[in-house]
């Protein structure tokens, strides 16, 4: 009998690993992107095991100016208590910050570069041990425990108490062995620090975002900086909404483009008031421009917003150096040509199409993807936005359906070792396959 136990001891210890290693969230990094003091950055905090305890805060720069210092600051929306340190932006491996947080719960982070500020609210999460993990521990101790005083008996006495021990061992290892069979069917524990769930009182989630965009000066000139800022507020209460959840790395992932399409902006504007996100640009040419802002809501889901402005004053001598919406080479101001392999050579309205694209060696993730491709119809009233599906070697494949025939805009990104390469080109839609 007391044989029989030790080898079920024996294999259930060696199967109760994996029970405790759920809710990954807790330790997960966080990785929010920013365009700030003219330069895109990515923004990570490492996930954290113990609190209080250091919080590691890197950046990473994308478009690196001269390794620009970012002023960092944790503040605890519970007590107030603030840590401030700086962060060097590195294209890789960035340095980590290190900021002592004394709790878990909801946070402020704060980024100050050149006379940019950026309020990004985040929570502190530590997993937490769920009742699973201490009735399995808890009863492999007993089980333990009962089980060595049952053989000691046994030994000395033989029979009655040693036989009461091992059937107490027997108990304590079914209570455990139980837990690990049923424990991944319940759901797991709350992260320490996790929001408290609280029941939508609209039933199908919270409304929609009323978005405004509005560049300030109100018409800004040719070559001068401007804000681009956007104010989210909710249809139904009018309040600033300020309840966006990081979605592919950004609150909100911003697109900026001239009527033409020669110039082309993809920027994460900052959150500099609750509801209110900004971005600095300069555009060279006077004319219009459309914005197009991506982003989620909780609890309501990802829908795109849209605007337009317009800039004023003379083109500057730099306007021939923006991005041409072709891929002529004699256009393209020393940025890559691109050619892309499109299936079928000219794509169908409403069908999947293949859009193939060279790529060097070492492209690196940005905003979770090796590859993203921004599509934009002629007079800007539809904008489409994919990621790579499963890069070879040397090459970015993407599929994407064109909703109307026409001729559409379109600009695939990716990150090299040192930039965010930029690729313009021209996709012309037929309505049907018959017509072709
Ligand atoms: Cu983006």
């Amino acid at each position: 009998m007391i044989r029989v136990l030790c080898l079920v001891a024996v294999l259930v210890l060696a199967t109760a690993a994996p029970a405790a290693a759920h809710n990954v969230m807790a330790g997960a990094d966080l990785r929010i992107a920013q365009t700030i003091a003219g330069t895109e950055l990515t923004v990570v905090i490492k996930g954290t095991s113990r609190v209080p305890g250091p919080l590691r805060i890197g950046v990473i720069a994308y478009e690196p100016v001269a390794a620009p210092r970012i002023g960092v600051e944790v503040r605890s929306v519970e007590d107030g208590r603030t840590v401030k340190g700086v962060a060097t932006a590195a294209a890789r491996d960035p340095r980590y910050t290190e900021l002592k947080v004394g709790r878990t719960g909801p946070h402020e982070l704060t980024l100050r570069a050149g006379n940019e500020v950026a309020v990004v609210p985040f929570r502190v999460l530590v997993e937490r041990g769920s009742a699973g993990d201490f009735l399995i521990y808890g009863g492999f101790f007993v089980a333990g425990m009962l089980l060595v005083g049952g053989l000691l008996t046994g030994a000395l006495t033989r029979r009655g108490p040693g036989l009461l021990l091992a059937g107490g061992a027997a108990a304590g290892l079914t209570v455990a062995v139980m837990v690990i069979v049923f424990e991944p069917r319940l759901p797991p524990a709350p992260a320490d620090g996790a929001a408290p769930t609280v029941e939508t009182a609209q039933a199908g989630g919270r409304p929609f975002v009323q978005g405004k965009v509005a560049a300030l000066p109100a018409r800004p000139e040719a070559g001068e900086e401007f804000t681009l800022r956007f104010d989210l507020v909710d249809g139904s209460t009018g309040r600033p909404v300020d309840d966006l959840t990081l979605h592919h790395e950004a609150l909100v992932h911003m697109v900026v483009t001239s009527e033409d399409g020669k110039y082309f902006r993809h920027v994460h504007p900052l959150r500099t008031a609750p509801g209110r996100l900004e971005v600095r640009l300069r555009a060279d040419r006077p004319g219009r421009y459309l914005a197009h802002a991506e982003l989620e809501r909780e609890d309501s889901g990802g829908q795109l917003l849209s605007g337009d402005f317009t800039i004023g004053g003379k083109a500057t001598p730099q306007a021939k150096a923006d991005q041409p919406a072709t891929a002529d080479p004699s256009a393209s101001a020393g940025r890559p040509v691109v050619s892309p392999r499109l299936r079928p050579a000219v794509p169908v309205a409403g069908r999947p199409a293949t859009i193939e694209l060279d790529a060097p060696a070492g492209v690196r993730p940005w905003l979770g993807m090796a590859g993203h491709l921004l599509v934009r119809s002629q007079d800007g009233s539809f904008l489409g936005h994919v990621h790579e599906m499963g890069t070879t070697a040397g090459r970015l494949r993407f599929t994407f359906s064109f909703p109307e025939p026409g001729r559409y805009l379109a600009w695939a990104q990716y990150a090299t070792g040192d930039r965010i390469v930029t690729a313009p080109f021209t996709v012309d839609v037929t309505a049907s396959e018959t017509l072709r």
